[in-house]
């Protein structure tokens, strides 16, 4: 069960061209320690994170994802920050990680996916304006959304609780997990 799910992520991976470069080094474990872990996020680490996710994640290069895009974006993420207990924050000087608050690390499950799907979606449309696309400045706009909510007391950086409600922010845990 566990591996036809992690199979289904790991075509799911491959498929959205996320940073691995096969199925097997994405399944083969997390590929990063606790030195990786970040202690604290900036608006500007946010907003190089974005851009890299951003030009990856638009495969074809026209500037822009489609719903269908980002929802399975969205998915791929949400699958491997789960199945690692993780997210990835991507910098220029390498990446660091966000450990997963409150949740014991597994594939999604079938309902889960539908509910990611459709967060993920509306998240969408509420970013990617009347052109019914999500540029490069949208996707950072909806990333930085992420991080206003999480930024509890507002002072431009995630620290400690922040990162963790950050960091299932990403991976769309819902709020009751
Ligand atoms: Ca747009
Ligand atoms: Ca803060």
């Amino acid at each position: 069960m566990i591996s036809v799910a992690m199979k289904t992520a790991a075509a799911a991976i491959a498929a959205a061209g996320l940073a691995y470069t096969s199925a097997e080094e994405a399944l083969s474990g997390p590929a990063y320690g606790d030195d990786d872990r970040l202690t604290a996020l900036t608006e500007e680490a946010l907003a190089e994170h974005a851009t890299a996710v951003f030009t990856r994640a638009d495969r074809d290069r026209s500037g822009a994802l489609n719903s269908d895009e980002y929802a399975a974006l969205s998915i791929v993420s949400a699958e491997l920050a789960r199945l690692n207990g993780f997210v990835v924050i991507e910098s220029e000087n390498g990446h660091g990680t966000l450990a997963l608050a409150g949740l014991t690390p597994s594939a999604l499950s079938q309902s889960e996916h539908v509910r990611v799907d459709a967060v993920a979606r509306s998240a969408f449309y509420r970013h990617a304006g009347n052109d019914g696309l999500m540029d490069a400045q949208e996707y950072a706009n909806a990333q930085q959304a992420m991080f206003e909510v999480a930024d509890f007391n507002r002072n431009g950086v995630l620290k400690r609780g922040e990162l963790k409600a950050f960091a299932n922010k990403q991976a769309l845990v819902s709020a009751g997990v």
